[in-house]
């Protein structure tokens, strides 16, 4: 499960009762004070994954506490019991509690991808810190691909991510490029709630204050 150096990939970690908060804590936090919406890239593109976040709002290529690109409102706190997910995510990985004690995330990125969304080859960047980041996956499974950190194309792995998924990614794969070229219909996880689409929920440390 350590697709590269930091990268930890933990099979179904989140059980489907953990799974069925999550989504529902996400249909919430969907609603507002910042919608669930497409974000406008500056050359004008629109990303068709969907996007919510919590703590900082992310816009291309930076975070504000407000949206000032979709309706100005300040974004939702991060929840206390998601910092302590993304710290028993850690745990979990890299099997280390002090890097899990260390890990302070101040915002989540939740993504919600239906059939057709897919997202492109990129790096986060955006962030002025070292800390690891926490994937949690629920929902239809995808082909996400991990990169190098040199550039879009290969060499990189393909790996498969399914409801409950926990990728960590840390050290030198911090910066790798990464992306999701496939979500496959039809492959819902009722369990946790989800009828279609997938849920991406990353935990971050920004770096800022
Ligand atoms: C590797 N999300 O929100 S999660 C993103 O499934 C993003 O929604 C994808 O890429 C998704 O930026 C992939 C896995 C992920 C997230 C952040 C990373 C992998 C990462 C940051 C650095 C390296
Ligand atoms: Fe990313």
């Amino acid at each position: 499960q350590v697709v590269a150096p930091g990268a930890v990939h933990v099979p179904e970690w989140l059980p489907a009762e953990r799974r069925r908060e999550l989504v529902a804590a996400c249909r919430e936090w969907a609603r507002g004070p910042v919608p669930l919406r497409h974000t406008v890239l500056p050359g004008g593109g629109v990303m068709s994954v969907r996007t919510v976040c919590l703590g900082w709002h992310w816009q291309p290529y930076r975070y504000t506490r407000t949206a000032d690109d979709v309706n100005g409102a300040r974004v939702a706190a991060l929840p206390r019991w998601l910092v302590d997910l993304g710290r028993a995510a850690v745990a979990e990985a890299y099997e280390d509690e002090r890097a899990a004690e260390a890990f302070t995330p101040d915002t989540a990125l939740i993504n919600f991808y239906d059939d057709a969304a897919r997202m492109g080859m990129h790096q986060d960047r955006e962030e002025r810190s070292g800390a690891p980041v926490v994937s949690l996956s629920i929902g239809a499974t995808c082909v996400f691909r991990f990169g190098n950190t040199e550039g879009r194309g290969q060499p990189y792995t393909d790996v498969e991510l399914v409801s409950g998924d926990l990728f960590v990614f840390g050290g030198p794969s911090r910066f790798a490029f990464h992306g999701v070229p496939k979500v496959y219909a039809g492959t819902a996880d009722p369990d946790a709630g989800m009828r279609a689409g997938r849920l991406n929920v990353t935990l971050r440390e920004t770096g800022l204050s």
